[in-house]
């Protein structure tokens, strides 16, 4: 039973005030808060097995290589990878992004084309444009429509034999749109192109299949699951990760070395060179078993409670407009108010103790599209109630009393 009081309690951070009002936090898509079980997860790593991993015959390293081992599989499991070794741990969705980027630098040419989305975040843009750059690849972009669904008609049109790769969020961090994936994947695949899905939104509230999907690369952050900053993942089938090269040289990564030739481990170590965030993979595990205890189908249903709140009490403000209005969305809501800036609004309300994001939110394409500055952005999560959906509308009001 989906019990908002009592899970409130297992985030010691919401119970404070900000400038003398309870903290209302909505900047959940920014990155999500803690509970306490994941940060008493990180203290007991310090304060009791603090090791270096897969290195030592002695006791603490062989605990600390079991628990990022274990947490490995408990990321494999949560996202129906096939092997634990598919799972590449990674500093986070960018660093995935970018490792595939990077090792796809030797596997396409000039000639072919690489299809991104119009509503991506900037580390689903710029690598891409510098993969282009590096091997005179073309970058084609799906475009978005007004009520920021994707072009799927276009989509279509656009794919053909040179198409390598395509790129696409699942769900929008901007808009918080969720995008037909299943679709993509599927007409990707029929010219022969692979497919990475950045699912950094999509994950605090969807439980990806990623054999189901049949996706190649799936790509997320801890930070926004309510694990640590610093640590995130790469799905990549196993066909694809042996055929990429390795990232980055060092540590971990090598079979053997002499200055002659060096030979690389297999997989996952091949990608995960150096002494990697061995707390955070750890904590990262601890943050999958919180939410699957809540259970991601209860997560998803409340936070479309206070979507559909939001959105209809939003609404009802004059001259407020919400960006992004298709059926399925998480629980993002975009929106600016005719003649404010969003930054305005944004400084007002942590006056209030409402915490939102304002800006471009790293996709400056979409804002472009609208002709924009930027938006607030008021992003809920499972711990959010209705009475913080009603200091924001309170908030708003204010802001444009005081603003208009
Ligand atoms: N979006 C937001 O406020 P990192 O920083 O590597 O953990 O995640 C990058 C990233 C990639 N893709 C999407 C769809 C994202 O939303 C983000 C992070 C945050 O929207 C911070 S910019």
């Amino acid at each position: 039973m989906f019990k908002v009081e009592d899970i409130r309690k297992d985030f010691p951070i919401l119970d404070q005030k900000i400038h003398g009002r309870p903290l209302v936090y909505l900047d959940n898509a920014a990155t999500s808060q803690t509970p306490q079980v994941v940060i008493d997860a990180i203290v007991e790593y310090y304060q009791n097995y603090n090791a270096n991993i897969h290195r030592g015959v002695h006791t603490l390293s062989q605990i600390a290589t079991d628990k990022y081992e274990e947490a490995r599989i408990k990321i494999q499991k949560h996202f129906n990878a096939n092997k634990p070794y598919e799972i590449i741990f990674t500093s986070g969705t960018t660093q995935s992004i970018n490792l595939v980027a990077s090792g796809f630098a030797s596997l396409i040419s000039e000639g072919d084309e690489i299809m991104i989305s119009a509503l991506e975040h900037h580390s689903n843009i710029v690598p891409w444009q510098m993969l282009c750059e590096k091997t005179g690849a073309t970058l084609q972009v799906i475009p978005m429509a007004v009520e920021g669904n994707l072009r799927m008609d276009v989509f279509h049109e656009l794919l053909n034999s040179k198409t390598k790769l395509v790129f696409c969020n699942h769900v929008s961090n901007a808009l918080g749109i969720v995008n037909p994936i299943e679709e993509i994947i599927s007409a990707a695949h029929n010219v022969g192109a692979a497919v990475l899905i950045d699912g950094a939104q999509a994950t605090p509230h969807i439980k990806p299949d990623v054999q189901a999907l049949d996706v190649d690369f799936y790509v997320a952050s801890a930070h926004k699951l309510c694990g640590p900053t610093g640590v995130g993942m790469l799905y990549g089938k196993q066909e694809w990760l042996e055929k990429l090269p390795p990232y980055q040289g060092g540590g971990e990564m090598i079979e053997t070395v002499t200055f002659e030739k060096t030979t690389y481990a297999g997989l996952p170590h091949k990608f995960e060179a150096g002494t990697p965030n061995i707390c955070g993979g750890i904590a990262f595990g601890v943050a999958l078993d919180y939410m699957n205890a809540i259970g991601f189908e209860a997560i998803r249903n409340y936070e479309n409670e206070l979507l559909g709140d939001a959105t209809e009490k939003l609404l009802q403000i004059d001259g407020l407009k919400i960006y992004g209005n298709t059926s399925e969305k998480t629980a993002v809501i975009s929106f600016n108010i005719e003649g404010i800036h969003p930054y305005d609004i944004g400084a007002i309300l942590d006056k209030l103790g409402i915490a939102v994001r304002t800006g471009h939110h790293c996709a400056q394409p979409i804002m472009d599209f609208y002709q924009i500055p930027g938006t607030v952005r008021a992003s809920f999560s499972f711990y959010n109630t209705k009475e913080e959906v009603d200091r924001l509308i309170e908030g708003i009001q204010k802001a444009k009393l005081m603003l208009c």
